[in-house]
């Protein structure tokens, strides 16, 4: 019992001592069991919002007002197909099935991030998704690569790659829609009045909030908290919306040289939990159309099973 101990409290100095040189933990590496349930949690959630994020943009696809828009879009779109792959697969290699997965998606014990639940209204909505959405994602992203968990980390490099196009690919598109006819630029204004908050809450609770960040700091899975790549996100964001001749539509945003950032105002942390719980605009739609898209695959997942299993038996044979 006592060596049993000693074996344990030898594994746990090593991992710390891994952390501690900033060296990266593989699958398999030893790790606390608390760990793997931590990051089995935040990488499946990743993979999640990736996959149902595909839906308010798709959503536009055929209504995309021209080839090159239409042909940019789709590309967009699977793009993040491939970033839920990655993504699941980095999953995977903590010991959890894709099965398992899904199925904690489907019946809602997983989540996946808030923004997803809101419509898409207008062409605009595309443009400020990408800046916006895509935008705050990076933030985010950009320290994941550096995550203690390799398999993750190496995922996160080129999904950051690809999402950093898709920012510009929006940001592009608002900015056309700005510089357009009035009606155009009112569009362009409204979908920027709807997902600059709803963007804002995508880093999570504030600190004194938020129950896992702690934790995540101490094994280096998140490098930063969900405050400091808010208050950058914005640092960063509302010289981008005055350039293209757009209002940020909080009146509490203000430039404060003391700490260098602006100061804005209150997240709206009712609508925050109130989406997060379930309850969001367009929770139960996305979740159904989620169940039956993956119920219609039934066939094609068979196929492809049948097939693998045919080639392991000619390998074996
Ligand atoms: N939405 O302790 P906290 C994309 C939950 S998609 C929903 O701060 P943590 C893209 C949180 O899970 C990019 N739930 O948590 C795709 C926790 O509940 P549980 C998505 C949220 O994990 C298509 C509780 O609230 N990016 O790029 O330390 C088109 C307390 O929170 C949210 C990622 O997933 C939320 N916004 O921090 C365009 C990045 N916020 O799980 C773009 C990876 C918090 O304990 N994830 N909750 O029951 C993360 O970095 C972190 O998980 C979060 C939250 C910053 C999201």
């Amino acid at each position: 019992m006592n060596s049993l101990k000693l074996d344990e409290n030898q594994l746990i100095e090593n991992f710390e001592a891994k952390l501690a040189k900033n060296e990266m933990i593989e699958p398999k590496d030893w790790m606390p069991a608390q760990y793997r349930k931590h990051l089995i949690r935040q990488i499946s959630q990743h993979a999640h919002s990736e996959i149902i994020g595909m839906q308010p943009e798709g959503n536009w696809i055929t209504r995309a007002p021209s080839m090159r828009r239409k042909m940019v879009l789709l590309a967009k779109v699977q793009d993040e197909a491939g970033h839920g792959l990655y993504l699941y697969s980095a999953a995977e290699s903590m010991g959890i099935s894709r099965e398992e997965m899904l199925e904690q998606l489907h019946t809602g014990e997983a989540k996946y991030s808030s923004i997803f639940n809101y419509p898409t209204l207008t062409w605009a909505d595309m443009g400020a998704i990408g800046w916006l959405v895509d935008g705050a994602a990076i933030m985010n992203q950009v320290m994941l690569q550096r995550t203690s968990y390799g398999p993750y980390a190496r995922a996160m490099v080129r999904i950051c790659k690809e999402e950093s196009f898709h920012q510009r690919q929006g940001y592009e598109i608002m900015n056309v829609l700005a510089s357009g006819s009035p009606e155009q630029k009112e569009m362009a204004q409204d979908a920027l009045n709807r997902w600059w908050w709803p963007s804002l809450m995508m880093f999570g609770p504030r600190d004194e909030e938020s129950p896992n960040s702690a934790q995540a700091i101490k094994w280096k899975i998140k490098r930063e908290t969900n405050d400091q790549l808010r208050q950058r996100f914005v640092n960063q964001t509302v010289s981008q919306v005055e350039k293209i001749g757009l209002v940020v539509p909080d009146k509490a945003i203000k430039w404060n040289e003391a700490k260098k950032g602006y100061d804005f105002g209150e997240i709206n942390w009712d609508e925050f939990w109130t989406v997060v719980k379930g309850n969001g605009p367009c929770n139960k739609l996305r979740i159904a159309n989620k169940i039956k898209s993956h119920d219609e695959g039934a066939w094609v997942r068979e196929a492809a099973n049948a097939h693998a299993e045919k080639n392991n038996k000619t390998k074996a044979a």
